[in-house]
């Protein structure tokens, strides 16, 4: 299975870090990607964002990671404000294995997944060959079709880690 983190308020890196570790202590994170910084999608007045994605292996179901997702970021310090707006961190689920899952409030693969290049290109540094399901592309195949704006998506460092959370 796959997660995206987002942050674009605070300090960006080490929410991630902090998101990172926390949910390296609940699923088995086998790949991260490089740490991106990428323009604001949607709503497009708001602070760029550091992007990465993680890839993990679990026993969880999809709907048990989404409630840690959540946790998690209330945790961190999310404050609820609008869709598509700044948040402090945001933990997305992108796939879980080959499913298909369209409920109210848990849809994947996730329903933005193909057309944002700021979550296909640090997911193509992880798992160029992952199929999406549903749809017959792979997420590089995805990320080689995608109408890209030059410097949309740009690769500001590696791997972020734990020594990058902020001392508490
Ligand atoms: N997340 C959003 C809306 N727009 N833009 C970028 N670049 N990165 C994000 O993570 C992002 C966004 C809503 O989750
Ligand atoms: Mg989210
Ligand atoms: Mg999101």
């Amino acid at each position: 299975m796959a997660f995206g983190l987002g942050a674009n308020l605070g300090d960006r890196k080490s929410a991630i870090a902090a998101a990172l570790a926390e949910l390296a202590l609940n699923v088995e994170i086998t790949a991260i990607s490089s740490v991106y910084e990428t323009a604001p999608y949607g709503l497009r007045d708001q602070p760029a964002f550091l992007n990465c994605c993680v890839a993990a292996d679990t026993t969880r179901s999809a709907r048990s990671l989404l409630g840690l997702a959540a946790s998690l970021e209330s945790r961190l310090g999310r404050r609820p404000r609008e869709r598509w707006g700044p948040r402090e961190i945001d933990i997305d689920l992108l796939l879980y294995g080959d499913q298909i899952i369209d409920e109210p409030d848990l849809v994947v693969p996730h329903p933005g997944l193909l057309d944002r290049a700021f979550v296909l290109v640090p997911l193509a540094e992880i798992a160029p060959q992952r199929a999406v399901p549903g749809r017959d592309v792979t997420v590089g195949g995805a990320l080689a079709r995608l109408a890209r704006t030059p410097g949309d998506v740009r690769r500001v460092g590696g791997p972020i880690d734990a020594s990058d959370r902020a001392a508490p």
